[in-house]
């Protein structure tokens, strides 16, 4: 069962990893340099089954990068509330309320200037993926905003007409913006491959918290392959995840003990149910998993 290698990586870091300080304070176990394969083909994804993964809050997450958008607004108009922690911080911080973040989330919703002045997270993987910034020259020595790059079409055309190349790639680092954004991108790079007639996907993931983040960013980036392979008239090849800093945060140790309990059963499909126009088209009806009976879902607290 796939699901193993997820296992084993957790009983790795848990156990070897080197003890180390970060940012946020917590302290962390960490593996540098890992990987996980996975094969897609017949509707297979890496959707772990030894807890409750919320993959629909995943999609949803995925189809709110692809709109461009980096407010949370719309996220937490659909109960999706993975990024308001980061928001809710700074307006604390500045603003000395000490607002609950469900009473935050409301706001945002209710009021677009409460929203446009406390909801924007910078320009995180959305505006990269869509509309990465360009600079021309204004003709008298200066520089004015050229017309912004949409990466993932451009790699869907090249997909399409130029399946052999090695140039397949989307990137989040833009390295002149990462002090305006609340986190700089951790699945940072992805690229893709066309080899027999199947799309392959690699997505290097710089930092990885592997209790918490890790089950989401592989069913993101098995979902994004899923939707670029069904744009582009491929079959799901192989996802292959790779990860810089790969770490278990110390508060996890409850998760952890409790899923290295646990084995993996079944085998979770997504079915894509209809084809849209384009990538930028899908809608979160389009997608179904069926066969995804989990173990019940872990709870531990996230480093903010
Ligand atoms: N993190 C993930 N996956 C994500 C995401 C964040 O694992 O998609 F957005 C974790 C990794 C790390 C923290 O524990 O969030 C980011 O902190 P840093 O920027 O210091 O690496």
């Amino acid at each position: 069962h796939s699901e193993w290698q997820y296992l084993d990586l957790m009983r790795e870091i848990w156990e070897t990893g080197s003890e180390r300080v970060d940012r946020t304070g917590v302290g962390t176990r960490s593996v540098f340099g890992t990987m996980l394969r996975f094969d897609l083909a017949d509707g297979r994804m890496p959707l772990l089954t030894t807890k409750r993964v919320y993959w629909k809050t995943a999609t949803r997450e995925m189809l709110w990068f692809l709109t461009g958008d980096t407010n949370i607004r719309e996220l937490c108009r659909q109960n999706v509330q993975i990024w308001t922690d980061w928001p809710l911080d700074t307006y604390r911080r500045e603003t000395g309320e000490d607002i609950s973040r469900e009473d935050f989330a409301a706001r945002i919703v209710e009021d677009s200037a409460f929203a446009a002045r406390w909801g924007e997270l910078g320009p995180v993987y959305g505006k990269q993926w869509v509309d990465w910034p360009t600079y021309e020259a204004d003709g008298n020595g200066g520089f004015r905003k050229g017309e912004g790059i949409n990466q993932v079409a451009e790699v869907i055309e090249s997909l399409r007409h130029n399946p052999g190349s090695r140039r397949h790639i989307i990137e989040g680092w833009n390295v002149a913006e990462l002090n305006q954004m609340a986190l700089p991108p951790c699945h940072k790079t992805y690229q893709f491959h066309v080899a027999d007639g199947r799309l392959n996907c690699a997505l290097y993931q710089r930092s990885c918290d592997v209790a918490l983040g890790l089950p989401f960013n592989l069913w993101s980036g098995a979902l994004l392959q899923r939707m670029i392979a069904q744009q582009t008239d491929l079959e799901p090849g192989e996802f292959v995840w790779m990860g810089g800093d790969t770490h278990l945060y110390l508060n996890h140790d409850e998760l952890i003990s409790e899923q290295l309990q646990r084995q993996p059963e079944g085998s979770p499909r997504l079915e894509i149910t209809r084809r849209p126009e384009s990538i930028f088209d899908y809608r979160i009806e389009d997608f179904v998993v069926t066969d995804y009976t989990p173990q019940g879902a872990l709870k531990a607290p996230i480093a903010v």
